[in-house]
């Protein structure tokens, strides 16, 4: 049986609504309690608890994981890039203090594990496209890659200075089809689906040559799970662990629409995220996280194209 009472915040959210069932089928539902800014959609978390609360309200956030004995904490509760760069105080805001009272919640022994997310978003300007490392020098010019630059030192100065086991993950762009996603850079790779289906075509917003990383949810999810599973002393990185998935551009991706949805086209309009998408790498070295926790993935790009068109025909019928 499970020891872990877990807590989720952006649990309505695109990776929190997937990971919040995921955790349910592991730990049972009534150690899974889901939190969120909106209303309860029961529809969308099979949780059997739900806290509709502000993740920036410190007290309120505090009485919660004392009202439900909470052990693991996976704060999801974010704004992302897009959107960051139009509320750029509040993005800040958002993205550091509540990581900070949970940090410190740990240091008092209330929570004894935490996720956070970080992202791709942290390299920035300067730094080599290809084959990015774990350990290049961060440069964002983003508010949402200073944000998560800022929390991933956080993090580590948690561990290093107090040994609060916090996690973390640099995702890339995340693919999936049960909750849209809202606000991000790589988002196209979500909408274009939507449009294929429906419209038969799409403008993107990226141009067609424009490679970034991405990652099927799926694969995002068993990642996050492996991460947190592993033994503690194996993990070597403090900050956030590097994940590459797989790499395209909007073209190639179009194409592989294409091979399924022949009458299918693509145009081009740049907006402000392609200065954001042109910042961050191509691709990206995760050879310690593949080595640290044996990471795997099993989405490629047609793979997961074929999976998209496939349970969205049936969502949008
Ligand atoms: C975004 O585009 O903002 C996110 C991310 C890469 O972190 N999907």
């Amino acid at each position: 049986m499970t020891t872990e009472k877990i807590l989720i915040t952006g649990a309505l959210g695109q990776i929190g609504t997937e990971l919040t069932n995921r955790l349910v089928e592991i730990h049972g539902a009534e150690n899974v309690v889901a939190s969120g800014l909106d209303r309860w959609q029961k529809n969308l978390t099979s949780a059997a608890y739900y806290e509709r609360m502000d993740v920036s309200n410190t007290q309120l956030v505090r009485q919660v994981i004392k009202d439900y004995e909470i052990t693991t904490v996976y704060h999801l509760a974010s704004l992302l890039s897009g959107t960051s760069e139009k509320q750029p105080l509040f993005a800040w805001k958002l993205n550091i203090e509540p990581l900070l009272n949970f940090c410190e919640m740990a240091r008092e022994g209330l929570i004894s594990k935490i996720f956070w997310p970080s992202s791709i978003a942290v390299f920035g300007k300067g730094i080599p496209k290809e084959n990015v490392g774990q350990d290049v020098v961060l440069n964002p010019t983003t508010v949402y890659g200073i944000s998560k630059m800022a929390g991933e030192k956080w993090c580590e100065y948690y561990f290093d200075k107090h040994g609060v086991d916090v996690r973390s993950i640099r995702y890339p762009g995340l693919i999936s089809w049960k909750t849209p996603a809202g606000g991000g850079t790589t988002d196209y790779a979500v909408e274009i689906f939507y449009e294929a289906i429906e419209e038969k075509k799409y403008k993107s917003y990226i141009t067609e040559n424009t490679a970034m990383p991405m990652l099927y949810m799926d694969d995002a999810i068993e990642a996050t799970l492996q991460l947190m599973a592993a033994p503690k002393e194996k993990l070597t990185v403090h900050t956030s662990y590097n994940l590459g998935g797989m790499t395209f551009t909007p073209k190639e991706l179009a194409a592989e629409i294409k091979k399924e949805i022949p009458e299918f086209e693509i145009s081009y309009e740049a907006d402000f995220r392609q200065k954001i998408a042109e910042s961050w790498p191509a691709s990206i070295d995760d050879s310690i996280a593949k080595k640290d926790w044996d990471l795997n993935y099993t989405f490629d790009i047609s793979e997961m194209t074929k999976d998209m068109l496939k349970n969205l025909r049936i969502k949008l019928k």
